[in-house]
Parts: C-alpha cells; structure tokens; sequence
C-alpha cells in the first residue's frame, strides 16, 4: 500500500527531477463532464486518444477513466495504453495528480492540496472533493509512498530544473484564491520542502486570461537546467507582450541554484484565438462550473507540451505559427521527435497537452 508520511521530501532526501528527466511512464485522465467539454465531451475524447497514442510510443501511458466511461476509453485507446478506474471531476491530472519525487533509489508522491483552480474565490468548478483525491490513488496504483502537502497547489503552477531551482508565477501562487494566510516566505518554504529544492525564482503574471490564475506550465518551462522555453507576443498592442516581456527581464536578472544565468528561447504565441458560436453552444450550462462563451480569448500556448523519453508532444493551435514552434522545439530538443497533435479541443476545456499529462520519474 502507499503510507502516507509525516515528513517532507526535502528532510528525507527526496528531489522532484526535471521533467526532461527520464520517466517510467505517465497519467492522463479521461474527459467527460459536459460543462466543460463540448458535445458531451466527444471531441476532446479523440484529442486525448491521439495525444495518449502519441505519448505511448515515447514511454508506457495510464488512463485513468470513470466507471460510466470504462468502454468507450477503452474502446476509443490504443491497446498499449493501460486504463484503470479512477473518480475525478475533470481531467486535469497535471493538477490533481501526484508530484513524483525521487532519491535515487526510490519514488514518492507528493499529494497538494486542490480547490479548483480557486475554490469559492474564482474556482472553476464545484464540488472538486474527487480530483482532491486523485492523488492519493495513483499512488496507491504506482505503490509510492504519499506526502500530503499542507498547502493549495497544482502540478501546472511550479516547473523544477531538478537541481533545486523553482520556477513559478506571483499571480497563481500568491493568489487570495490559494493559500490566503501564507506569506510569500511561507509559500517559498512549503515549495522547498516538498520539491526538495533550494531557490524559487518568481515570474509575474501567467498567460493572458489563464483560468488558473496564470499557471507556469502555460508561460514557461525548462528545457534544461539552465535553458527556459518562454511563450512571447511580438504585437505591443496584446496585453501578452507586457506579460512575456516581464516574464523575459526576471528570467534574465535571476540565476539559478548553481549561480547560472538563464537562456531564454522564445516561442511564438498562437492567435489570438478565441471560442467560436457554435463551440461556446455545445458546452452544458451547470450551476458552480464556470461558463464558456462565443468570443472569450483562450490562454492558448505552444509551451504547454509534454516533454516524453523520446518525444516532444507539442499542441497544433494555429496554422500560421504550428511549423515555427516545432523548428524552435526540435532545436531546443535535438535528441528527440516533435510531434504536433491537434488541440484545439483541449484549449477550449481551459488547458493544453502539459496540464492533461503527469510524467512518472524513473527510478
Ligand atoms: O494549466 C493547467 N495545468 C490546467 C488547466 C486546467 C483548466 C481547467 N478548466
């Protein structure tokens, strides 16, 4: 069984490595509420398939799927990807799921406290008590041992270089929404801890108009220790210009954990791209879930990709940027395959391919 533990990674000697670090695998989590996906969810059920399908011939991918849906995912995936019956609320195991952690001769999990993006404050949906705890099942899945963080955080707010540096943004994780009585002292500890990390370097705002108070995973990511991926706008008029040209000045005025300076690479934006009639139309009113509607502009970005064994999974967005995103990834990644999955559907839910995956370090 996976025992829950009442020390912190960092005592035990535990790090969460860098997710370009090998993985033994990784966790997807299948859509279906029909408030959030369009079309009762069908279409961003084929979008997760293709980027299950594509992730799998890089590294062994689990599905974690709800009773009511067990044979439409099964029937919908691949043979290689395994599925496995597990409650969520939505299907965003970046946030909901384990942060893995590792010693070098063993893994654990560590378990966040989750409130919907914001919980009563801004929260997108309600009630969230089973994504709360689709943590602790997969850990009882992946027999690791759990810490239970006593902090609200997603896995998409923090990025690691897995040599102790931190990566993460003052508008999510000094959000009221979050943990409203912890000082950014405070919030710098607890990430320490449970990363098993030394320094926290602090962006400004995440992506313009990100429904999870400016996640990292959607603005920045390490491509290497040293080497920060950072999604730009190169039209002073959009609000995301300021944004990445902030985000661009700290990353340049910090260092990391070993005194480096950073690399900055820039990617182009997507769009902007906004919710058509006919999409906002397909999406069920409920009481508690956030609306979609026609014309809202979507925190669309190439950085939310997975970062696989062998591959780069990246999202296609935009026609007019897909190809240049992929050329400044594959120079980025020269060791692996980029491939580009539509994801479109994905965005429309709130979030791309990074924040619908969770890579299992290996060991
Ligand atoms: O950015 C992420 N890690 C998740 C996005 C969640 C959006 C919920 N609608």
């Amino acid at each position: 069984m996976s025992a829950t533990l009442k020390t912190t990674p960092a005592a035990d000697g535990f790090r969460m490595p860098g997710e370009f670090e090998p993985h033994s695998g990784c966790w997807m989590a299948w859509p279906e509420r029909p408030d959030n996906w369009r079309l009762g969810a069908k279409p961003a059920q084929e979008a997760y398939a293709a980027v299950a399908e594509a992730i799998a011939a890089s590294e062994p991918v689990t599905m974690a799927v709800s009773d009511a849906q067990f044979e439409n995912c099964r029937t919908m995936l691949p043979p290689q990807v395994r599925v496995v019956e597990v409650s969520t609320d939505d299907a965003w195991i970046r946030d909901t799921g384990p942060t893995f952690v590792v010693d070098g001769e063993g893994r654990r999990g560590v378990d966040w406290r989750f409130n919907a993006w914001g919980g009563t404050e801004g929260g997108l949906y309600f009630p969230w008590d089973r994504d709360d705890r689709v943590a602790a099942k997969v850990l009882e899945v992946e027999g690791a041992d759990r810490y239970r963080a006593p902090i609200v955080l997603e896995g998409g707010a923090v990025h690691v270089d897995g040599e102790g540096t931190v990566l993460t943004t003052e508008e999510c994780l000094l959000n009221p929404n979050r943990n409203p009585e912890l000082s950014r002292e405070q919030v710098e500890r607890v990430l320490l801890d449970y990363l098993g990390a030394e320094k926290v370097v602090w962006l400004g705002a995440g992506v313009f108009e990100d429904e999870t108070d400016g996640h990292v995973d959607n603005l920045a990511c390490f491509a290497r220790p040293g080497t920060v991926l950072l999604t730009s706008s190169d039209d002073p008029d959009d609000p995301q210009h300021r944004i990445s040209c902030d985000a661009r000045e700290r990353l340049e005025a910090a260092t990391d954990t070993r005194g480096r300076s950073f690399e900055v690479v820039l990617l182009p934006s997507p769009g902007p791209l906004r919710i058509s009639a006919e999409e906002a139309q397909g999406v069920d009113a409920a009481e508690g879930t956030v609306p979609r509607s026609a014309g809202d502009r979507m925190a669309a970005s190439y950085v939310n990709f997975y970062l696989g064994n062998s591959r780069i999974v990246y999202p296609l967005l935009d026609p007019r940027h897909d190809e240049e995103a992929a050329a400044i990834l594959r120079r980025a990644f020269p060791d692996r395959e980029v491939v580009g999955v539509p994801a479109r559907e994905i965005l429309l839910g709130g979030g791309n391919i990074h924040c619908i995956t969770q890579q299992v370090p290996a060991i």
